[in-house]
């Protein structure tokens, strides 16, 4: 790399409370310890290390690509400390903005410099972005079941978990393989296959039967527990309007993403309509996917994730927006966001003063121990550990074990043929 006074890790810097930390390389590991995951590894001169999540399921190699030939070249030598200047580097540098793939390799390198700067310090990561606003992280689980008996009785398996919010998600009569649904309880993982699984959706039959799943749910456990839905993108605008409506009576915590969020206007429609609190942006990349949906105060939760939204630099600048309209967080927090991305998010969590829930699906217990991690969980609400850096590790020699397992995810049709959004 060619050495410039513009080019940062050309000056030594003087009076600050940690040395430089050259970063000495990058890697890419690759592993899939049940699911894919692809993290990055920054090393400094000074020996320290911090990891970053870069999966993108279905779609992991992209990233590997994105980040082994574009983005780690451009990292050597920089000074890890210089978090901010990097994470601009990397998004205006690129000239191509956003997206899923630039994203999350910007993500990658993000999470872990500010793991890096942490460990540096000493400190756990939420000392940095502002401290702790909160003793414990509350989290929701995911109960699902084929029937609707076999989903008020995963439910109740939460709620005698010490879960306080649990999302609900059941199969619909007369529809396969709704969304949601899992073969076996505990882990629901819908990468199932090599080539996309095709599933066939009706929105009628949903939501024909939608409104009976809550209605029973309240009757068997009362209001105290927090209830979610996700519609999955499935609905149009007026359908979730409808659907918005007809669960009011169940006091829904949210209903997510009751319909696709490419054009933000959509949910005025929506919003209009119901009170039902809405929650939406798993799949956004970067503020301007949210911009009108928040200053617009059309939705009650943001969604975006430490790893699909550029890392917790942009992350933070997001909730921050957020919280002037009074909207509140809900990261994303399913299987395919690996340990590293769940130790950043409840860092963030425990810092965020707009802070509404974070979703956790558990990981298996050979996820667990290819990542072993300073995070708990305990009545309900989740713990970063105080431990310096985000806590979560990666253990080489145990990933090198499991190789990259090709796996996309579903897609959906309607009845009669039509592709529709999974
Ligand atoms: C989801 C995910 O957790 C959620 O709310 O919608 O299950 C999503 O389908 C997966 O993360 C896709 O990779
Ligand atoms: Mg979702």
């Amino acid at each position: 790399m060619s050495q410039s006074v513009f080019t940062p890790h050309s000056k030594a810097s003087q009076g600050s409370s940690i040395p430089p930390l050259k970063i000495r390389s990058a890697r890419v590991i690759v592993t899939s310890p049940g699911r894919n995951f692809v993290t990055l590894k920054i090393e400094t001169d000074q020996g320290v290390y911090g990891i970053g999540d870069a999966t993108l399921n279905g779609r992991e190699k992209s990233v590997v690509a994105y980040l082994e030939d574009h983005v780690i070249p451009v990292l050597i030598g920089r000074d890890a400390r210089r978090i901010e200047d990097i994470w601009q580097y990397l998004y205006r540098g690129a000239y191509w903005r956003r997206g899923p793939v630039t994203m999350r390799a910007i993500a990658a390198v993000d999470v872990a410099l500010w793991d890096i700067k942490a460990k540096a310090l000493g400190a756990p990561l939420y000392d940095l972005l502002g401290g702790k606003s909160r003793e414990g992280v509350m989290v929701y689980g995911h109960a699902n079941g084929e029937t609707l008996e076999d989903t008020l009785e995963a439910v109740g398996r939460y709620i005698e978990a010490g879960y306080k919010a649990v999302r609900a998600q059941s199969g619909v009569p007369g529809v396969d393989l709704a969304y949601g649904v899992g073969r076996g309880d505990l882990y629901y993982e819908p990468a199932d296959a090599q080539l996309p699984t095709e599933t066939v959706w009706s929105t009628r039959k949903y939501m024909n039967y939608l409104p009976n799943l809550f209605e029973a749910l309240r009757k068997r456990y009362g209001f105290d527990v927090e209830l979610l839905h996700d519609g999955h993108h499935r609905m149009t605008p007026l359908e979730a309007a409808q659907l918005g409506k007809r669960l009011e009576p169940y006091q829904l915590f949210w209903l997510e993403d009751a319909t696709q969020a490419e054009n933000q206007d959509a949910f005025r429609l929506i919003r209009s309509h119901t009170t039902t609190p809405l929650a939406v942006g798993e799949v956004f990349n970067t503020i301007w996917d949210a911009k009108d949906l928040i200053q617009e105060q059309l939705i009650d939760y943001i969604r975006t994730s430490v790893v699909a939204a550029g890392g917790l630099t942009h992350l933070r600048r997001i909730a921050d927006f957020a919280s002037v309209w009074q909207i509140k967080t809900g990261c994303h927090g399913a299987t395919d966001l690996s340990p590293v991305t769940m130790g950043a998010a409840l860092h963030f969590d425990t810092w965020v003063p707009n802070f509404g829930i974070q979703e956790y699906m558990r990981h298996t217990a050979e996820t667990d121990a290819v990542f072993p991690h300073a995070y708990s969980f305990s009545d309900g609400l989740m713990h970063p550990g105080d431990g310096p850096g985000h806590g979560v590790d990666l253990d080489e020699a145990l990933a090198a074990k499991y190789p990259y397992d090709p796996r996309q995810l579903p897609v959906a049709r309607l009845e009669d043929g039509t592709m529709w959004n999974w």
